[in-house]
């Protein structure tokens, strides 16, 4: 997913990985906004004599285009990637011939290769830091502006989907600051680098480079599909795409023509990726209603740590259990149906902070795989909700 992924991982703060994506390696880039309009026609379907220039603002994120990182040596055709071509073209009933031209043209970089290895010096984990990146003013001004452009959009995902408008908010902020850094990597470049060269000293690497080739099928099918040019498709470099930076089996599986125009395209059209992220969410358990966490105290000796950390953030005990194991709640938590997780947030040399998370932080994680992702996700939504109210 987006660049609270890559600050993840270069920073460490993150501790699992990522993505709606469901288990992207680790770590999109930071990104560039520049190829939404380009991109856009790639996946979306159909219809091309009445799609409109996208509207989203091509702002440019004012950082450099690392053009340097987007350039490689042509993969190499080999044995492996001959008899990938041939099995993928057969179970997906595609064209061999249209598959072996493409990857032909994908470019192996060796910039991805190195971002999906965790850093060799990790720095400790740090909450406090990680807030500050994405819980800031610019950031948040941008998610009231999403918030009003999109309003009726956020409220019918929170009617149908039962997901509330500011976790929407909150998601698309976090990950690409509401379409202003979507990534600028040819996504056929990342996922054939990560399908064929994904580097032997990651420590998953068999089951990470299975992961890509599967979802290099999944772009093929999709832009297949569409009819969309597998070249100008552009994103994260780990392969995620659009608003809210879904891998191409996120894409096919959740995505949602939520404007109603006849086609998914989740990088210019904001409601597309409302309806898609809710749609997500929904999936993986979201429960309407419910909080995502509350506030917990630890202040007793007699609290037992290790017994309410060792689930980590899987939802486990009941309140009774928390509040006997010395996790205190007060106010509304007491009432909490459902199990809790003892999420710990580390803050390098100051005390941890800790929450009581629901199912619903759960599910956040489900869209990466990270707690400190999931409270910076929380944070912002309840940040541009609180700056949301009494404007118009
Ligand atoms: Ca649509």
């Amino acid at each position: 997913m987006g660049l609270a992924l890559l600050l993840g991982t270069l920073i460490t703060y993150a501790t699992t990985t990522t993505s709606v994506s469901a288990q992207t390696a680790s770590t999109p880039p930071k990104k560039q906004a520049k190829q939404h309009s380009a991109s856009s026609a790639k996946l979306a379907k159909a219809k091309p004599q009445q799609r409109k220039k996208s509207t989203t603002p091509k702002k440019q994120a004012n950082r450099p285009v690392r053009v340097a990182a987007m350039t490689g040596i042509a993969l190499a055709s080999t044995a492996q990637t001959q008899a990938w071509v041939e099995d993928a073209s057969q179970r997906l009933q595609l064209d061999p011939i249209w598959v072996q031209n493409t990857l032909a043209q994908a470019q192996r970089l060796s910039s991805v290769e190195r971002l999906v290895l965790p850093p060799s010096s990790p720095t400790a984990k740090n909450w406090t830091a990680y807030r500050a990146r994405f819980i800031e003013p610019i950031r948040i001004q941008a998610g009231v502006r999403f918030w009003q452009n999109n309003r009726s959009a956020l409220a019918r995902a929170e009617r149908e989907y039962g997901v509330p408008a500011s976790v929407i908010v909150g998601i698309i902020g976090v990950e690409t600051l509401y379409g202003q850094n979507t990534g600028n990597y040819r996504i056929l470049d990342a996922l054939a680098t990560l399908a064929f060269h994904f580097p032997s000293a990651h420590p998953r690497a068999a089951a990470r480079q299975a992961f890509f080739q599967s979802e290099l099928e999944q772009f093929l099918l999709l832009t297949s599909r569409s009819g969309a040019d597998p070249l100008a498709i552009r994103g994260s470099y780990a392969g995620a795409m659009g608003l809210p930076q879904f891998m191409p089996s996120s894409w096919a599986k959740f995505a949602v023509d939520f404007d109603g125009d006849g086609r998914i395209d989740l990088f210019s059209s904001p409601q597309d990726a409302i309806g898609s992220v809710a749609n997500y969410f929904k999936a993986f358990g979201w429960q309407s209603g419910m909080s995502t966490h509350y506030p917990v105290s630890l202040t007793s000796s007699q609290t037992q740590m290790d017994n309410l950390l060792a689930p980590d953030i899987l939802p486990t005990f009941s309140v009774a259990s928390f509040v006997g194991q010395g996790a205190a709640l007060s106010g509304p938590a007491l009432q909490h149906q459902g199990p809790l997780a003892l999420i710990e947030l580390l803050n390098g040399p100051d005390a941890p902070s800790y929450v009581a998370g629901t199912e619903n932080f759960y599910a956040i994680t489900r869209y990466n795989w990270s707690s400190y992702y999931a409270m910076a996700v929380i944070e912002l939504a309840e940040a541009v909700a609180r700056e949301m109210q009494g404007k118009p």
